[in-house]
């Protein structure tokens, strides 16, 4: 396999005006006939007497230009290519080939899912479809044509507006479909089945009614309430916050059971995997619910970002990727509890996100070159991708950031654009100069600003020293500065913030450009605490020395919601790391009482908005300590960490019960904020009750799941037990027992089943896991199974993945490498934790290496798989 490189980026020598295309789908095999009105790019000039195209997987029936039918010898048909000759600078190219969707386990291109026909094109998927010029830059009218069985297949569905339809002898039907915009080939879509139907309408700003509708299997029919009033939502702030308006007469959905991601959001058509969609409260749980509404409004806000103005290439893929989750996260900020909202994006930013910044897999969010496309949809495209735009926003400010947004969306539409041209429109609209800034386009890595300052009483001066530092990632030892916001506050003695100009603001956003700048304040009494990277204003770590007394007063006292967590999670990191030291050297150290009685602060404070509160009670993840532990020691970590919640729950029980009983649930479920907020903290509350050793305590979470009136709190109550060191197996199995009665039927609850029993450090072992891949419900052909099952372990439960002498290492190998063959997507995704093996200490380091290179030795690998392995090894 070769990479391909950003810098080799040339425009098509073709362009392909109109694409129409026939479906003739059957049991065994589809024919699809290909109709493409292609014109020669004259900026290239007459030089190109041959036209290629690629496909995959395909068998070519035959080839005509214009009317002329060419033989074998006048074509040349590659491996994965078919060139054709050309005599003129427009022509029509008629393609026919036989594909087999039954066949197809990749789920890219077109594949079946519980018998429903439908298709994942991006990136690369409309080459397993038919021959095309498969890559973002050419967009094409698209007109389809889908025939099949009726009476299997009674909804036939593509892109755009349904413009005729009609009946044929022998019971097959069709429905001809046309999109009036151009795109490109990864944005079309294609779904045929027995589906049931939800309807609505839309009134868009401009007075035109929009028919809303979305698809499931019957049974699922009920489920879809949520997603229909989280697309409404979505159809209005886009109006309101970025005025942009749908622009086509009907917007689908589709639920499929079998995909390889969360969703997608082909023109007009989104194809959405069953648990990104699905909702009801016997069902789904709060965090569900919002993360419905959150891929709804990001697929929806697709339509302009993305779909109006398109990438260039795949190497802009931040380009929609970064500014769509950006709009998604304001979308839900709005929608829900922004503080939370802001606490939830930065953890993953901090947890997974700097993971993968270190890693070796690390790349700018604008990559310079890459294998496998697939391998670069990361949490560095899309969620520091979405940083990047925030800090765009900080830096122009708001108003400026929505002329920006207009002028882009103006400038560009209908095009395939870049990066640099987002910029640029900011840049324009601004009159800001973000010449600096597009570094954050061009260096991997998380950048480290250390923090010092000095004052002195007899100037009144403080000042705050900020340098800035980058580690060196892969193919990039040195990097320049970055352009950083950070906003910053000062604390007096009193925890207020003082004002910082003369107009009396208490936060400055410091706009940090060199290695090494000092901002001086005047007119101090007193030397006050800084508050850094107040609601975490760039992606970057902070290097401060804050004492611990100081972290507890930012816990008290910070104004801003996320510094306040922040502070929290440093004590607890902190403490955590200290017992993780002494459990190495077999001591038996104490937990810092810091710690222990700020959580006893933050139980008690009654003004803390619950939803932060909640927050604030969380122990730093496992996950989250091992990505700031210098060498990880996994067990160390998951045995300082459960001694830590323990040490609160005794300390706290009474306050904790209290706040449980304060907290009881009544009258039915709904997915508000202030009522998920109440439902989070009392199952926090619950899961701190649930670490103690008292026969009351254990009961209560016994008692919560034979009376949960919602999937909540039954999943909080069933994960407190299974769990807990101190309930018996006859429990455990009890409750697994009666889950699986209630739910085995639906696929998207019998998911969580798995992961809850995979990912908990009790539960969990290799052994167990094994058995549950023999379960009835376990389906090793669905991606969410596999999430569940392999992705719990190896990702979720640090203990038991890690114990042993590398076995839970070779269980994954085996499973990457049978998978590989299957779906190299979704295999090369659950390698993930295998390519951190450099940060682990020596034992698994050793055990983890041996697993990848047993994978790197497999003959014949996926580029997907080939591509991870290599840059990890
Ligand atoms: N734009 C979509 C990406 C996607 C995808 C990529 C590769 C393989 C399968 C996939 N399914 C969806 C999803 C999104 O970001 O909106
Ligand atoms: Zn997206």
């Amino acid at each position: 396999p070769r990479a391909i490189y950003l810098k080799d980026y040339q425009a098509p020598d073709y362009w392909i005006d109109t694409t129409d295309l026939t479906f003739d789908l059957f049991e065994d095999h589809a024919l699809v006939t290909s109709v493409l009105g292609v014109r020669r790019n004259e900026d290239h000039g007459e030089d190109t007497p041959e036209l290629t195209l690629v496909g995959i997987d395909l068998e070519l029936v035959s080839v005509c230009v214009d009317d002329t039918e060419l033989t074998p010898a006048q074509y040349i048909q590659g491996s994965e290519s078919l060139t054709v000759p050309v005599a003129s600078q427009a022509f029509s190219l008629t393609v026919v080939t036989r594909i087999r969707p039954q066949e197809n386990t990749s789920l890219e291109g077109l594949y079946k899912s519980n018998g429903m026909f439908c298709t994942q094109c991006e990136a690369e998927g409309f080459r397993k479809i038919t021959y095309y010029l498969d890559r973002p830059d050419v967009m094409s009218k698209f007109t389809t044509k889908v025939i099949a069985d009726k009476g299997r297949y009674p909804v036939l569905l593509s892109n755009g507006n349904d413009i005729a339809r009609g009946e044929f002898d022998g019971g097959r039907h069709w429905v001809t479909w046309e999109d009036p915009f151009k795109k490109p080939s990864y944005l079309f879509a294609l779904v045929g089945g027995d589906l049931e139907v939800v309807e609505d309408t839309f009134t868009t700003m401009s007075g035109k009614e929009v028919a809303l509708r979305i698809f499931t299997e019957s049974h699922n029919i009920d489920k879809c309430d949520h997603a229909m009033v989280s697309l409404k939502k979505s159809m209005k702030w886009d109006e309101e916050v970025y005025g942009r308006e749908y622009d086509l007469d009907i917007f689908m959905i589709v639920a499929v059971d079998h995909f390889n991601m969360g969703a997608m959001e082909n023109k007009g058509l989104n194809i959405f995997n069953s648990s990104c969609v699905l909702a009801s409260p016997d069902t789904a749980t709060d965090a569900s619910y919002q993360r419905v509404e959150a891929i709804v409004a990001h697929e929806y806000f697709h339509n302009w970002s993305g779909n109006r103005v398109t990438c260039r290439d795949w190497f802009q893929l931040s380009l929609k990727e970064g500014f769509t989750v950006f709009r998604d996260a304001e979308f839900s900020a709005d929608m829900n509890s922004r503080g939370v909202k802001r606490i939830e994006d930065a953890t993953v930013m901090k947890t997974a996100q700097f993971a993968e910044d270190a890693g070796p897999m690390a790349h700018p969010i604008r990559p310079q070159s890459f294998i496998e496309i697939s391998n670069f949809y990361t949490l560095t495209v899309y969620e520091k991708g979405c940083e990047v735009v925030r800090m765009i926003q900080t830096i122009v400010g708001k108003d400026n950031f929505r002329k920006g947004s207009d002028l882009y969306f103006d400038r560009h539409d209908g095009e395939a654009a870049t990066c640099e041209d987002f910029v640029k429109a900011m840049e324009d609209a601004s009159g800001v100069d973000l010449s600096q800034f597009r570094n954050w386009y061009n260096q991997a890595g998380t950048p480290v600003i250390t923090v010092t300052d000095h004052f002195n009483p007899s100037s009144r001066q403080y000042s705050l020293t900020i340098g800035q530092s980058c580690p060196a990632t892969p193919g990039q030892d040195s990097k320049l500065p970055f352009h950083i916001p950070v906003a910053i506050a000062l604390l007096d003695q009193k925890g207020q913030a003082l004002p910082l100009n003369e107009v009396g603001e208490t936060e400055q956003v410091l706009q940090v450009t060199a290695a090494n700048e000092t901002w001086t304040f005047d007119g101090l009494t007193e030397k006050p605490l800084p508050s850094i990277l107040r609601n975490f204003s760039a992606p970057v770590r902070v290097n401060y020395d804050y004492r611990r007394e100081d972290l507890v007063f930012l816990m008290k006292y910070d104004s801003d919601g996320y510094n306040r967590w922040d502070a929290g999670q440093r004590l607890a990191t902190e403490v955590i790391q200290d017992l993780v030291k002494g459990l190495l050297k077999g001591e038996e150290a104490e937990i810092d009482s810091k710690l222990i009685e700020a959580f006893g602060v933050v139980l008690a404070d009654e003004q803390l908005d619950k939803a932060v509160k909640t927050e604030m009670l969380r122990l730093p993840t496992e996950a989250s300590l091992a990505e700031q532990a210098e060498e990880i020691h996994p067990l160390q970590i998951c045995e300082a960490r459960s001694r830590v919640r323990k040490a609160i729950a005794v300390a706290h029980k009474n306050q904790i019960q209290a706040l449980y009983q304060t907290l009881e649930q009544k009258g039915d479920y709904s997915p508000e904020a202030t009522e998920i907020a109440e439902r989070t903290l009392r199952n926090t509350c619950l899961g701190y009750l649930s670490e103690l050793e008292d026969d009351s305590q254990q009961q209560l979470a016994v008692d919560q799941y034979r009376s949960a009136g919602n999937m909540t709190d039954l999943r909080a109550a069933m994960s407190a037990v299974i769990n807990s060191s101190y309930q018996s197996q006859e429990t455990i199995d009890a409750l697994l027992n009666d889950f699986l009665d209630r739910y085995k039927n639906d696929s998207v609850v019998m998911d969580s089943w798995f992961m809850m029993q995979s990912a908990s450090p009790s539960l969990g072992t290799l052994e167990h896991v094994k058995s549950l891949l023999e379960h009835a419900s376990f389906d090793s052909t669905s991606p969410n199974k596999l999430r569940a099952l392999l992705g719990g372990f190896a990702s979720g439960n640090m203990k038991q993945f890690h114990s042993g002498s590398g076995e839970g290492y070779e269980f994954l190998a085996d499973w990457i490498i049978t998978l590989d063959k299957q779906n190299p997507q979704t295999a090369s995704r659950l390698m993930t934790p295998l390519t951190r093996w450099k940060k682990y200490e020596p034992v698994c380091r050793e055990h983890m290496r041996k697993a990848l290179e047993r994978i790197k030795a497999v003959p014949d690998l996926s580029t997907d798989i080939y591509e991870v392995v290599t840059k990890s090894l």
